[in-house]
């Protein structure tokens, strides 16, 4: 089994050097179902041509409460990476977080634990709305990926339910998505299964665009969160009420 500073270092092996402006994220399709086990072991990522994407942004704001930046890359830093099947996204992000602190919060508060989130719109079309009002739509939600106190793997985050931002547990896990957190010294691993069906209406495949963020937060001494940082320029941690700030994910190339 390989560790996770090996795993890290593959991730991380792929960055370009180029600039990140555009926050577009070029995802391999694999035209047969993938050869993956939901364990957060990235070693079954190896060989896809999976492109690892940092996260860079730091937020300043969350909830209101000026947040504090990480203090170096050990402290909170991670990158993502993404590719479909004909059925289902499949999501992973690496986190390099010195003292995870998981299942502290009760449900409907774990951002303020360590966490990350990962974020769809399944057409990029937003409803116009006033700032400080959802602009999401019945294809748009967070999912929030944690472990409770149990040590168990929760899923949590907002959705459009009735025209209200709501929060339900075990929602996401009745709707076939699955997770798994592996930890170990140096910070986390989620790998994530989102099958297609809970955003996107179109068959998987090349040329399909839909909207996508991640963003990590940090809680090193308990209680509120301290630090958060996005792949996109969400510098207020609007998220998970906007699209505004979500980038996109563009199925472009097919895989091995
Ligand atoms: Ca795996
Ligand atoms: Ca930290
Ligand atoms: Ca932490
Ligand atoms: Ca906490």
């Amino acid at each position: 089994m390989r560790s996770i500073a090996v795993l890290i270092a593959v991730l991380f092996a792929s960055f370009s050097a180029e600039a990140d402006t555009s926050y577009t994220y070029k995802a391999v399709f694999l035209e047969r179902k993938a050869p993956i086990v939901i364990n957060g072991d990235l070693s079954d990522w190896e060989g896809l041509g999976v492109e690892a994407k940092p996260l860079k942004n730091i937020c300043t704001y969350g909830g209101g409460r000026r947040l504090s930046p990480p203090i170096n890359q050990m402290d909170l830093s991670a990158s993502f990476g993404c590719f479909a099947d004909p059925d289902n996204f499949y999501v992973a992000v690496v986190v390099r977080d010195d003292k995870v602190i998981m299942g502290e919060e009760p449900f409907g508060r774990t951002h303020h634990d360590d966490s990350v989130e990962i974020y769809f719109d399944g057409d990029l079309v937003r409803r116009h709305q006033r700032e400080g009002q959802t602009d999401y739509d019945a294809n748009d939600a967070q999912i929030r990926c944690t472990k409770d106190k149990h040590g168990k793997v929760v899923l949590e985050g907002t959705g459009l339910f009735g025209g209200r931002l709501f929060i339900f547990p075990g929602l996401w896990e009745s709707l076939g998505i699955v997770a798994a957190i592996k930890t170990s010294s140096m910070g986390y691993i989620v790998e994530m299964k989102v099958p297609k069906g809970v955003f996107v209406s179109v068959p998987l495949g090349v040329g399909v665009n839909i909207g996508f963020n991640v963003m990590v937060n940090d809680d090193d001494d308990g209680g509120n969160r301290d630090s958060k940082i996005s792949w996109t320029a969400d510098l207020s941690d609007k998220s998970y009420m906007s699209t505004r700030h979500f980038g996109s994910l563009k199925i472009d190339r097919k895989g091995p």
